[in-house]
Formats: structure tokens, sequence, C-alpha cells
């Protein structure tokens, strides 16, 4: 609930006071630029109708009053009256004192650990999750939440993965297909597709953008070994920040090189670090992998030492068995994960008895926006 409005900075700004004494401030051209009526947003689509250069730049605010539950404002010099409502208003407020430091995440993530997670790992069935919006809502959330989900209740057959990239958007085609078989081969243009174990990893860093979803499912697995384990890398990069936050800091300033090259006709390459701060210091991506490193040629001389023992130490880390949860996939299961942030990885595996896998990438910005529109629809029907 608003309880008053009061100009200041001759009508530049305002601060609102809530009943519970929280006070926040609005700049008047942010005011006028996020009006909500029907010339500044387009009432069907809500997108701006207005460029920034519609706005006179001496915007101020001329008079403001609080009115059943919403604010009304006019705006000089244009003259214009609008109302916002107090929700809005409280829901978009950006007048904060409390300092982010350099790795935090928004609310919505939550680290894990062996400890935290191998009892409790995120599942859904297929069939479940198709006909249910609850469940499906409950297993999105589990992968912005965590990072990773499994789900079973698959066919066991090629092609099952497209179900669940269907389930909240779209399959993302690479030089590797629309979808690739992982099994061993014997000419294989990538080590996925041999019987060795792979360290814990996220895929396709020499990608930019990197895909931020992948799917593996699994059609057969009847092989020793081959089990599959996932590691929470902002809980990890969290833990090396901690113990050593100079490491933390050269892993997240400088820029790595990553090449894949492994068939005719493909160079992919990127430089980009492996821990990726966005500019406000938030933790936005992790990119490792033992076997698409390229030369690092972007840390200077000095700094090289300490850069390698601080690689050293988050491998170190993200090999420590109190970060991995282990699952063996069995036919009709899959896993997704948020390849910007957990890594998976896979137990080496023998000659005896088949392995086969299917993986695909796909984008989190869809599977974000499917759930965001299934919590909405959750909320109208709740209203
Ligand atoms: N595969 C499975 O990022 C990588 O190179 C990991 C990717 C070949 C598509 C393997
Ligand atoms: C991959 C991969 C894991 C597995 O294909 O990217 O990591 O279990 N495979 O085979
Ligand atoms: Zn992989």
């Amino acid at each position: 609930m608003l309880t008053h409005a009061l100009i200041g900075d001759e009508g530049r700004t305002i601060e609102l006071g809530w009943q519970d004494g929280r006070r926040t401030r609005f700049h008047a051209i942010w005011l006028r630029d996020n009006a909500l009526d029907d010339k500044t947003r387009s009432a069907g689509n809500g997108q701006r109708l207005v460029t920034i250069l519609d706005i006179p730049a001496g915007t101020r605010i001329g008079a403001a009053s609080v009115k059943a539950g919403a604010l009304e404002i006019s705006f000089e010099p244009e003259g214009k009256t609008v109302s916002f409502p107090a929700q809005w208003l409280r829901a978009n407020a950006y007048d904060r004192d409390e300092t982010r430091q350099p790795g935090w995440t928004g609310d919505v993530i939550q680290r894990w650990t062996t400890a935290t997670m191998q009892n409790s790992v995120p599942r859904a069935s297929y069939p479940a999750a198709f006909h249910g919006r609850g469940v499906l809502r409950e297993w999105l959330s589990a992968v912005r939440t965590y990072g990773f989900a499994v789900m079973d209740g698959l066919p066991a057959e090629s092609g099952a993965l497209c179900k669940v990239s269907d389930l909240f958007g779209y399959i993302r085609e690479t030089n590797y297909g629309r979808w690739f078989e992982v099994r061993a081969e014997v000419n294989p243009n990538n080590l996925a597709y041999t019987n060795l174990g792979l360290q814990a990893h996220t895929d396709n860093p020499y990608r930019d953008p990197v895909p931020t979803l992948q799917i593996l499912s699994c059609i057969e697995n009847t092989v020793e070994g081959g089990e599959s384990s996932v590691v929470d890398g902002f809980a990890v990069a969290a833990a090396l920040q901690a113990e050593n936050p100079e490491g933390f800091r050269l892993l997240s300033s400088h820029a790595a090189r990553f090449e894949y090259a492994g068939s005719s006709g493909v160079r992919l390459q990127s430089k980009r670090p492996m821990i990726e701060l966005g500019p406000d210091g938030e933790l936005i991506c992790i990119r490792f992998n033992n076997r698409s490193l390229a030369p690092t040629v972007d840390v200077p001389f000095a700094d090289m030492d300490r850069y390698y023992a601080a690689y050293r130490r988050f491998a170190e880390l993200i090999e420590d068995p109190s970060f991995e949860v282990t699952f063996k996939l069995e036919p009709g299961q899959a896993f997704i994960v948020d390849n910007t942030r957990v890594m998976h990885a896979r137990k080496a595996f023998s000659g005896t008895g088949k392995r086969w896998l299917q993986g695909c990438y796909a984008d989190k910005d869809g599977l974000l926006s499917t759930l965001a529109a299934i919590e909405h629809g959750f909320k109208e029907a709740a209203e």
C-alpha cells in the first residue's frame, strides 16, 4: 500500500512511501518512459510505441497524487497524466542500497552439493509432464532453480529426446546435427563418441553464443560403467571464490580460448572466460571443457602462473566428490542441464554390452519463457 508521494529535485524525482515503512525513489524520465497508457504502449501486445527521442529530455513531474491504490502523475512539458498501479511500482522499484558481491546470483538460483541433492534429484515422468501443466511447471522450475532435472517414462527409441524439448521450446541445430548419437565409434570426430570417461564439462564452449541447454537421453545402456554425473558449476565457483578470491578474480576477468576443429569444414573458436560475470558482477556462465580448451593467450605473462593455479584449483573442486551427483541412465530416461551452469561427466565404460545415448542442444530463453507463461496462467486462474 502506498502512503505518500513526495516530488523532489524540482520534479526530476519522486519519493514514494509504503505502509511497511519502505521508501522508493523514481526518476521522472524513467516513469515517463515506462508509462502504461495506450499511447505509450500497445494495448494489444504490450510493446512500447514511443522511442526515447519522443520523450522530452527535460521531463519533470508537475503533479502527483495517490488515488485508490495507484499513483497518478502529470508530466511536464507534455502535460500528460498517467496512472501507475502501486503493485507495479513496488515490483519495479530500483532504489535499493544493498551492494552485491561479484559472483552474486538471483533469488531463484539455489546452489547444491552431493549432500543436498543426491537423494532429491528433480525428476518427472514424461506422460505426467505432457498431460499436466502443474507437473511441467515443477520440472521446468527445477531446471531454473538447480540447473538440471531428470525425465523418465520416455519411449526408449531414437528421437525421443525431441519430446523433451517440445515440452518447452526448440532444438538448436548445430554442426553435430539436430540431435546426435552418443556411442563409441571407430573414427570419432569427438571424444564424446568413444568409451573414454569424460571429465565434468560444459558442452561447446567453443560456440558463441554457447548452447544454453543440453538434453541427453538413453536408448540402451548395458555396459559396465558409463554412469552420468552432474556438478553445480555455480556452487563450485562460489567455493573457489570463498577459499581463493584472487583465483576467482583471475578466472572471471581473463578470457580463455576454446576451439573445435575435429571434423572437416568446421573450425569453431571462441574467446570467453571460464567464469563469466555480467556488468554488475552477476555470475552468468561457466565454461569448462579440457578437451576443447585452446592455448590461453589473453592472460598477461605476469599473471599466467597464478591463472594456471586457479584453473587447477577450480578443476580440483569440480572433481571433488562432495559436489557430484551420480546416476546411471536407463533406457527411457533423459536428463537436461543448464549448460551455462551445470557440468556433466560420464565414467568410462567397457566393451561388453551396448551404450546408446542421444543428445541435443536447446536454449534456456524458450524454457524460461514457457515457464513464465505457465506461471502467469496459474496466477490469473487464482485471481
Ligand atoms: N558432442 C556430443 O562440447 C563438446 O565438444 C562435447 C559434443 C560431440 C555433440 C561433445
Ligand atoms: C556429451 C557427453 C556424456 C555421456 O555427449 O556431451 O558429455 O554420458 N556425453 O556419454
Ligand atoms: Zn558433454
